[in-house]
């Protein structure tokens, strides 16, 4: 792979992705979603990954779909590359995904990270849908995703004037889970991440599965689907172990089964 590195265990049962064009500022071309689709897949498929973690680098996550690549094409074109499959295919991931930003999350960067289940951000990460000061809007879902993240008014004021928010002011309209100083941006999410991985995995994606349902749906379908995914969760020998190991008063051991 060319454009992202991998460690499958960065920490036990954590992987790390590391979006790798620094030169570009992470500039998202389709080959780097490519080759973060294939890998999130692959990454859901192993048994010994139980969470995963986004990052780019300390001066940017990544500032956006590549306009040079983009910057030729027609509509047709647009429409025939259809890279939009692949950003469907990424939120297809069962498995909890942190983004850790540090720096720039514009445009296509800051409608990953908000694909992604949460966000570590360090002090310096700079959020933003700059996409109409070049003429465009967001289109991996940067109206939908940001406007249900931190409310209209302010989603509106962003994606139209394409001004950035600070770290700070994404913690306060809700768009990130923490905020810390730069150089403890990974450590956080890492730690946010090692405390997931101890908890069952099978109740980890059933309960991911039923929180993005509030979002696809009304009240009552949401409440239906998430009780499916709790009776689910007595089907497997983490619950099991889960309520034994409460009732024996000692700490349990989930195997994923
Ligand atoms: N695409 C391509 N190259 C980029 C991008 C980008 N989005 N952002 C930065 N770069 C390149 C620069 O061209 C520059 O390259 P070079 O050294 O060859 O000139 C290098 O990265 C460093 O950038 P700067 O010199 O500009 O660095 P600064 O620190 O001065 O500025 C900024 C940083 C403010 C982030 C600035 O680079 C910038 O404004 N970048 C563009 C931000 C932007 O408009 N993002 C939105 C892009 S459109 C989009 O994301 C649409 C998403 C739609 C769906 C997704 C489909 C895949």
């Amino acid at each position: 792979m060319e454009f992202i590195t991998v460690k499958t265990q960065y920490k036990k049962h954590i992987a790390l992705i590391n979006l790798n064009r620094p030169k570009e500022l992470n500039a998202l071309n389709l080959q780097l979603m490519t080759e973060l689709k294939d890998t999130l897949k692959a990454l859901d498929e192993d048994d010994d990954v139980r969470v995963i973690i986004l990052t780019g680098n300390e001066k940017a996550f990544a500032a956006g779909a590549d306009i040079k690549q983009m910057a030729g094409k027609t509509a047709i074109d647009m429409l025939n590359v259809d890279q939009f499959s692949t950003w469907d295919q990424i939120k297809k991931t069962k498995k909890p995904l942190i983004a850790a930003v540090s720096g720039f999350a514009l445009g296509g960067g800051c409608e990953l990270a908000m694909t992604c289940d949460m966000i570590v951000a360090s002090e310096s990460a700079k959020f933003g849908q700059p996409e109409i000061k070049i003429g465009v809007m967001p289109g991996a879902g940067g109206t939908q995703r940001l406007t249900r993240a931190i409310g209209k008014a302010k989603a509106m004021e962003l994606v139209l004037t394409g001004n950035f928010i600070s770290a700070e002011e994404a913690l306060h309209y809700g768009l990130v889970n923490k905020v810390v100083p730069t150089e403890m941006y990974l450590e956080a999410a890492t730690e946010l991440a090692t405390q997931i991985a101890q908890m069952s995995p099978v109740a980890a994606k059933l309960a991911k599965e039923s929180v993005n349902r509030a979002f696809e749906t009304h009240l009552d379908e949401g409440l239906h689907f998430e009780r499916k995914n709790f009776y689910l969760t007595f089907a497997s020998e983490d619950q099991t172990e889960g309520m034994k190991a409460f009732v024996e008063k000692r700490k349990p051991e989930f195997t994923g089964k």
